[in-house]
């Protein structure tokens, strides 16, 4: 209960976040983009008249109150008031939070006089054009076998070290370049042997139509097999090689791949989808566990997500999903990504199927999912926005979507309703993102 209570809170410091930059959008204040968001840096002038009482002291208190932070403050003479005892004018400059300006400015006015502001807001900076995805590769490390205990790579240096050179992959890739091609080892196609295997026989009854079509053209074009971990650089038919002659070609939904070393960023994920751009671990998990890996690895992404972004809807929500985490909805999106592409099922001929990566690339939860032990529920943006999630054991709920299209719409529907400052639009032709006003 604790943790819905603070998803709540989440959610309601994001809206307040987003309707006060939306107010301070309409204004015309300057906007800017940096790391530290949320925050508005506010210039302030005011005079003080009563000599008597400690006015000044009494106007800092505000500024303590609200915890901003002051970086100018100058007393400059002020022509208007030059008669009066003190004849001075104020300016303070300083960095609060979104939500507090007002507030502030309104306690401010209760002890002085004269208050005209001026403001600039932050946002956090995010990428314009794709090759700006070379800047997020921020990486979770909380389930890294270098450093959790729990990893069944942790006490294995050889595994450390291998995950190391794929890694390297990773860490020079830049934007453009071709993805180098990882020789795997027969103890690594052992390993992917024995998933694709075990969860291959289960997708024939458990996985909804769209994937169970798409990994059958990854098998026939794109060297998906038991025996054969596929390489990113092939574009697995989302995008580049092989070419698919017609009808098959609409499954080339135009994502890209690029590697990166591990878990990452949810904020970096979900940037790069709203290029087109999903980035892939290329390691695969420790060979003592091949059912189970705490972190995402090659199997999670070969198997659970690639397959799904072949189709044309389920592409665009994912697109869209990013695009909307990008302007000042990152919360939001997030959780509803988490309980759509993750973990999402949806409803086939009177059925009940899965198309969450976490789901169609782990053996256990997968059976968990759609046996009579877990809660379903029907998918609602509203309630998946504040439903708490599992990273470590299987989820609490699952919701189940009547369609792609049906869940994207409700999605962008949701969205339409919170108030934004800005929003953000694709352009194909030159892979990057526009920032418009009043969405
Ligand atoms: N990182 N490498 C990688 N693969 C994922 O599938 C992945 C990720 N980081 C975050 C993430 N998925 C999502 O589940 C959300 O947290 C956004
Ligand atoms: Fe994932």
């Amino acid at each position: 209960l604790g943790r819905r209570q603070s998803l709540i809170e989440d959610a309601r410091k994001d809206r307040e976040a987003a309707a006060a930059a939306a107010e301070a959008a309409e204004a015309s204040e300057q906007i800017v983009f940096e790391e530290d968001n949320g925050k508005a840096l506010l210039n302030l002038f005011f005079t003080l008249r009563s000599s008597k009482t400690p006015a000044l002291s009494r106007t800092l208190k505000v500024f303590e109150t609200f915890e901003a932070k002051i970086q100018h403050l100058e007393t400059r003479p002020c022509q208007k008031l030059k008669d009066s005892l003190e004849g001075l004018e104020y300016f303070v400059r300083c960095e609060v939070h979104l939500s507090d300006v007002s507030t502030l400015i309104s306690s401010i006015k209760r002890n002085a006089e004269d208050v005209k502001t001026t403001k600039e807001v932050k946002f956090h900076w995010f990428p314009k054009k794709i090759a700006d995805l070379d800047r997020c590769h921020h990486l979770v490390t909380k389930f890294d076998p270098d450093l959790d205990q729990d990893h069944p790579g942790y006490t294995d240096p050889a595994y450390r070290q291998r995950r190391k050179m794929i890694g390297d992959i990773a860490f020079r890739y830049r934007h453009g370049q071709p993805i180098a091609r990882v020789e795997y080892t027969e103890e690594e196609i052992g390993t992917w042997r024995e998933v694709y295997s075990t969860l291959r026989d289960l997708y024939v009854t458990h996985a909804c139509s769209e994937y169970l079509e798409a990994l059958c053209l990854l098998e026939r074009h794109c060297g998906y097999s038991p025996d054969n971990i596929p390489q990113l650089e092939d574009g697995l038919i989302l995008s580049l090689s092989p070419y698919l002659p017609p009808p098959e070609h609409i499954h080339r939904t135009g994502f890209l791949l690029r590697p990166v070393a591990g878990l990452l960023s949810a904020r970096d994920f979900l940037a790069s989808l709203a290029f087109r751009v999903f980035q892939c671990t290329q390691y695969i998990r420790h060979s003592s566990s091949p059912m189970h890996s705490p972190e995402p690895d090659c199997v999670h992404e070969l198997l659970g997500h690639v397959p799904m972004l072949a189709d044309r809807t389920f592409a665009q929500f994912s697109q869209v999903s990013g695009r909307t985490s990008l302007s000042l909805c990152f919360f939001f999106s997030h959780q509803l990504y988490w309980f759509t592409v993750e973990y999402g099922l949806c409803k086939q001929n009177g059925e009940v199927k899965a198309y969450g990566a976490g789901l169609l690339s782990s053996y256990g939860e997968l059976v968990h999912s759609l046996s009579d032990e877990p809660e379903t529920r029907e998918f609602e943006p509203e309630a998946a926005a504040v439903q708490g999630y599992q990273d470590q054991t299987y989820q609490p709920v699952y919701f189940v979507s009547e369609s792609f299209s049906d869940a994207k719409e409700k999605f962008r529907r949701y969205v339409a309703g919170i108030k934004r400052p800005f929003s953000v639009r694709f352009d194909p032709y030159t892979s990057s993102v526009e920032v418009l006003d009043n969405p």
